[in-house]
């Protein structure tokens, strides 16, 4: 409850920001200086890795067509780099700030600046660091408002964003080499909503501190919700109300009415919510889901806050304050369902669906395993011979450690370090979706050998794709949240069980998809997506869930220039650092 920032040391690492009007545009400016910090919960003083002294780290607030400018020093001993999370990075893929895909981490003690420009894209996104678990802690909102002040709704009182994450007693780096080392028993200690883990966690009685929005009959308020934790997907109520969804991911929806929201990791969803209850207190809670047994069991996570209505005396009038009644933890359908409802808004000029394919993939997602110690043959079946792994079609994706992706290919200098045969096809049709795959089986021993390996897929520009994600129930049946960097997709449909392209493209929505950077594949089913290559570079694509990120559930598509300099790859910003440049290379 008592975060304790290093009082000296904060003091001068105050947030610098400034916006610098040029005409309507601004140059919104920032120092992030990341470093570590003492914080107290439950009982227990953490070391946790944080911007300015805060977590969640500070709001970047822009408007639609502002340039943004981030000076990030890094004052830990360990490299990091900043991802700005759904940010399209238009001819501006160095900025991406993907670890080894675009750049090498900045090193302890280093700095560098990125500078992007956010155009065409309202609502909201986020941004985290993309080197290892540390984005637990280093992340925080970007809030993007439209150019003339008018929303396609009637202008919100008020303006929240909500960070749904998790507080991990672990340290953050323990816990990544942990995980490189085929350890994933870990799990955080508490689900957290704003960095406060809530009143329903305590030390010997003590409550922990809970996320408090106050607010006055009448009005209603914007709610910017993120998903930043690293491992499990939420379920958010607040008791007595109900949600207009509007938007996700930067883009306006068509308005929904729900008393749920859901939202996966990697995600951003904008809903308004009325305070037309009897003026009162209202807990609100956010649960994480997890897919049943036999799937290995983990912990319940939740975080409670308060919605508290403006002349309402601090005991809420000595009546009992009311709970949101929360759907089990292990029924993933409200997550399913939530999805499936959301389209895109109509508005004049809105995005097109492709209306031809240039080239289709289907994906499977799942797990696998290798041996240990670089064996060929080995006993499977969750046993300790293996190292379990994520993949994609069966390739578990290894990641660079010491050289950046978008550097190779720039310098045609790929050799040794990647290839561009990621499969278009899973290599071994099998039932996708069948339950003897998951553990104790018995079905999963003959086909969860799999290999490493960093294989990427290359596009000509202005290419239309379409990918179908399938989840697979092998080891394992989550779901699972898949990001692109660079792009938005439009989410045509999703199902249940194993696509089936005779009776599921009758389902595909080409009339007012939602357009999406991350898209949540269901569990044991599929989602379908579309997109236009229209923005060169190295673009990773990877699952938002970190331990499948980190087992490999990744690749990288290469986006061609195209015939003209406005539809090019410029050459890196002078503020661009090579790999290997003040020892770049040090994770
Ligand atoms: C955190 O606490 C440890 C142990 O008490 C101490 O050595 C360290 O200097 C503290 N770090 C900061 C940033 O205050
Ligand atoms: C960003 O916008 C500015 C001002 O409009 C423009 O000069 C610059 O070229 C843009 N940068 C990129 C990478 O598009
Ligand atoms: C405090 O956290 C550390 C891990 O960071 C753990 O080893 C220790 O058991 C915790 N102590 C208590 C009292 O929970
Ligand atoms: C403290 O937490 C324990 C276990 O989570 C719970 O049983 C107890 O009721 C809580 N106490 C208070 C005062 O909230
Ligand atoms: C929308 O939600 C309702 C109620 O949860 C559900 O019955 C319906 O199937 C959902 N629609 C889609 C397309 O998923
Ligand atoms: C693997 O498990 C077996 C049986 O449970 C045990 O005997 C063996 O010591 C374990 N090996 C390692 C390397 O942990
Ligand atoms: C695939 O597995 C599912 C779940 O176990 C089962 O219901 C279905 O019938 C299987 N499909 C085929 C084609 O065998
Ligand atoms: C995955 O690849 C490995 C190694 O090439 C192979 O043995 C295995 O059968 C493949 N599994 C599937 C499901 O395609
Ligand atoms: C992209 O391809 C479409 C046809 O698929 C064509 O009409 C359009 O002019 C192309 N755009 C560019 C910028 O090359
Ligand atoms: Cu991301």
């Amino acid at each position: 409850m008592a975060a304790m920032a290093a009082p000296v040391l904060c003091m001068a690492l105050v947030a610098l920001a400034a916006a610098v009007s040029i005409g309507e545009a601004a140059v919104v400016e920032h120092t992030f200086v990341v470093h570590e910090m003492n914080v107290t919960h439950l009982c227990n003083t953490t070391k946790i890795y944080v911007v300015n002294g805060q977590f969640p780290g500070p709001t970047l607030d822009v408007t639609d067509g502002d340039t943004v400018v981030v000076r990030v020093a890094n004052r830990l001993d360990h490299g990091l780099t900043i991802h700005w999370h759904g940010v399209r990075q238009i001819r501006s893929c160095w900025a991406d700030g993907a670890g080894f895909v675009t750049e090498c981490p900045i090193p302890p003690g280093g700095d560098h600046t990125y500078r992007f420009n956010l155009t065409g894209q309202v609502g909201t996104l986020w941004w985290h660091a993309h080197v290892t678990c540390l984005r637990a802690t280093i992340n925080g909102a970007i809030v993007v408002r439209p150019k003339d002040g008018r929303y396609p709704f009637p202008a919100p009182a008020g303006d929240v964003p909500v960070l749904i994450g998790e507080w991990w007693q672990l340290d953050l780096l323990e816990l990544d080499r942990r995980m490189a080392d085929g350890n994933f028993d870990d799990n955080p200690l508490s689900a957290t909503i704003n960095g406060k883990l809530g009143d329903l966690s305590n030390c010997s009685g003590a409550p922990e501190e809970s996320l408090v929005l106050d607010v006055v009959r009448g009005e209603t308020y914007l709610l910017r919700i993120v998903n930043t934790a690293l491992f499990s997907e939420y379920y958010f109520k607040v008791a007595g109300h109900t949600f207009t969804v509007v938007g996700a991911d930067a883009n306006y929806l068509t308005p929904f009415e729900t008393d749920m929201v859901t939202v996966a990791p990697g995600e951003a969803i904008d809903v308004l919510l009325t305070a037309d209850a009897p003026p009162g207190h209202y807990h609100m809670v956010a649960l994480a889901n997890q897919p049943p047994e036999p799937d290995l069991q983990i912990p319940l996570f939740v975080s409670r806050g308060l919605v508290r209505y403006a002349g309402v005396r601090g005991d809420n009038n000595g009546l009992p304050v009311p709970v949101p009644l929360m759907p089990d933890q292990h029924n993933t359908m409200p997550s399913y369902y939530f999805h499936g409802n959301l389209t895109g808004l109509a508005y004049p000029g809105r995005h097109r669906v492709p209306a031809h394919v240039d080239e289709r993939l289907f994906v499977t997602l799942g797990l696998g395993s290798l041996c240990r110690g670089g064996r060929t043959a080995c006993k499977r079946r969750r046993s300790n011979e293996t190292i379990v792994v994520a993949t994609m079609n069966n390739v578990s994706f290894h990641h660079p450690t010491t050289t950046a992706l978008l550097e190779r290919y720039y310098d045609g200098a790929s050799e040794g370090v990647y290839t561009e045969d990621f499969p278009d096809n899973p290599p071994r049709p099998y039932n996708y979706t069948n339950r003897d795959l998951i553990p104790p089986g018995p079905l999963e021993e003959a086909l969860e050998p799999t290999f490493k390996a960093t294989k990427l897929r290359r596009f000509r520009y202005n290419t239309s794709v379409e990918i179908v994600f399938q989840s697979t129930a092998l080891l394992q049946s989550d779901s699972n949240p898949m990001h692109l960097h660079g792009y938005d997709f439009f989410v045509l449909a999703q199902g249940l069980g194993n696509f089936n392209p005779k009776r599921d493209v009758k389902k595909f929505n080409y009339h007012n998809p939602q357009l999406r950077n991350t898209v949540q594949v269901p569990r044991t089913g599929w989602a379908a997506v579309r997109f236009v290559t229209d923005n060169p570079g190295m673009w990773y694509l990877h699952c938002h869930f970190e331990f499948h990120i980190a087992m490999g559930m990744a690749t990288a598509f290469i986006v061609e220039n195209g015939p003209t300099p406005e539809t090019s790859l410029p050459p890196p910003p002078p503020e661009f650092k090579r790999c290997g440049a003040n020892g770049l290379t040090q994770p």
